[in-house]
């Protein structure tokens, strides 16, 4: 591909930036400098009008939604929770995939009233239970909710289960599936339109490349 705008793509390391990789090179985009393990936020790519951003993976749509990024590449959840605003969302790149779920202790009762439920996911856990038409508190945290149950913080929690170890580990399990997760291709809308010939090829590209 020949890029004639310069486009900025914000990536966040971990998994999503292992599975995009793969994605990005089938487009012709190789980083210059190894994104897992270099210490810089801003890399060169092998196209000089391209470069890559490394941000926190729940940063993402922020960096997209304000143009600071042409594209970039979020989880459904982390866009669930951003709400989308400033947004296109042309393609789900199938990669890092996994489930959103209610869990809890074995034979925790999902209709007991008042539940507490403990969550990174304030917005996607309040529409499940508003949905169900449930008063629930919900409790926000920023990691590790396995441990809520555990000490009482919360009566369930609500996360994301891939092999479903870290539940097993720490003797909970999985109660009601929600959704699917994957991770999303997101697009500036003002970027869209000003870099859309660029851009466009760029997302049929990608779009071809995860089959
Ligand atoms: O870690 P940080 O706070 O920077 O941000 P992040 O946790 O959002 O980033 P990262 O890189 O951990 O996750 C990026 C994206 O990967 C998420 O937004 C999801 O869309 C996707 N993804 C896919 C997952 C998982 N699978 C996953 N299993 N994200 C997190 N997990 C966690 C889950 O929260 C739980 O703690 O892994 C644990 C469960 O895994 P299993 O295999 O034990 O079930
Ligand atoms: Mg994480």
């Amino acid at each position: 591909m020949n890029f004639d705008s310069p486009i900025t793509i914000a990536l966040s390391k971990g998994r999503i930036m292992k599975d995009t990789l793969p994605l990005l090179a089938a487009a012709g985009i190789e980083p210059q400098d190894d994104p897992s393990t270099t210490r810089k936020l801003i890399l060169d790519t092998n196209h000089d009008n391209v470069k890559l951003v490394l941000i926190r993976a729940t940063d993402v749509p922020t960096y997209v939604q304000w143009g600071a990024a042409d594209l970039g590449v979020t989880g459904k959840d982390t866009l669930m929770e951003h709400g989308g605003e400033g947004l296109y969302e042309p393609l789900d790149l199938q990669i890092a995939k996994c489930g959103m779920w209610v869990a809890g202790k074995p034979g925790a009762d999902l209709t007991a009233r008042r539940l507490r439920i403990a969550t990174k996911y304030v917005r996607a856990a309040k529409d499940y239970f508003a949905e169900r038409g449930q008063q629930v508190e919900i409790i926000k945290l920023y990691g590790s909710m396995e441990l809520a149950p555990l000490v009482g913080l919360s009566d369930l929690i609500v996360d994301l289960v891939e092999t479903g170890n870290t539940l097993k580990a720490n003797g909970l399990v999985k109660l009601e599936h929600m959704c699917d997760i994957s991770s999303r291709l997101v697009v500036n809308k003002a970027s869209w339109k000003m870099k859309h010939k660029d851009l466009h090829a760029l997302v049929e590209t990608l779009r071809t490349a995860v089959g």
